[in-house]
């Protein structure tokens, strides 16, 4: 048995099939990770979203900002915007139990065999892997419930406060939601930014999460996927960038876990 884990799909289909025969990956004994963005802006978000879906217990998706998008413009009945190159899925009489599934994944997992975090953007610096784990499942259970409609309307913007009040669910799925999938850079006082999705030097007031002292030594390993402009790089032996940018014309990256080999498509 051996896990993987592959950066940002975004409807890049060719690259994700040919990684996983690279591996020889077996469904049936093999459990595939992925870091979220499965569909918009590639060439074929369908076909990535039903072979995922083929694989259903054998994949664990940590969502991405394109992957709550699509559920929201679906569940709330919006156009997608012809950019994210949506209509193919959309208009398939599968979509219903696509969205399921995805309703169905959470925002991060934490694997103890390998004391590996994995999530579509980070982990705020301040959180807890437990408390990650709670804000995972209290995500997962308004993008899932019978209010998911409104969370995700609701969920646009850039508040850059990382508050999360009991008494305002709607600010707390929003923080919730910018940490585990739109997060790149933060302010010196670890507060989030919205406008800069560059590389480490394009700004002294703004830094990257995982430059926080605490992911330095640390033992856990953290992967993340969201930032194509790092091409991989995080200067960090146990912060693992998977976006290796495939959508923008570079390779889509998988890691084993248990070598931690990282293997590049083509
Ligand atoms: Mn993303």
């Amino acid at each position: 048995m051996a896990s993987y884990v592959i950066g940002d799909l975004q409807g890049c289909y060719t690259q994700f099939k040919q990684l996983l025969e690279m591996v020889d990956f077996n469904p049936s004994k093999d459990h595939l990770y992925l870091v979220g963005d499965l569909v918009a802006r590639g060439p074929d978000s369908l076909a990535c979203m039903q072979y995922v879906y083929s694989l259903q217990n054998s994949v664990t998706v940590t969502l991405g900002n394109h992957d709550l998008h699509l559920m929201s413009t679906v569940i709330n009945g919006k156009q997608a915007n012809p950019k994210d190159k949506l209509d193919a899925l959309i208009s398939s009489a599968s979509l219903p139990k696509y969205l399921s599934f995805l309703q169905s994944q959470p925002l991060c997992t934490y694997l103890p065999e390998f004391d590996c975090f994995i999530s579509h953007a980070g982990i705020h610096p301040h959180w807890t892997i437990e408390q990650a784990i709670e804000l995972s499942k209290w995500g997962q259970s308004c993008y899932q419930g019978a209010k998911s409609a409104q969370f995700l309307a609701g969920m646009y913007g850039k508040n850059s406060n990382i508050d999360l009040p009991d008494d305002d669910p709607q600010m707390k799925f929003n923080t919730t939601v910018n940490v585990f999938t739109r997060m790149r850079f933060l302010t010196q006082d670890w507060l989030l930014d919205f406008d800069n999705k560059g590389t480490l030097h394009d700004s002294r007031q703004l830094k990257p999460w995982f430059t926080h002292p605490r992911f330095k030594a640390s033992k856990t390993c953290f992967v993340f996927g969201h930032w194509a402009a790092l091409e991989g790089n995080t200067h960090l032996d146990r912060v693992i960038a998977l976006d290796t940018g495939c959508v923008w014309g570079g390779p889509m990256t998988l890691l084993n876990l248990s070598t931690n080999e990282q293997i590049n498509s083509n």
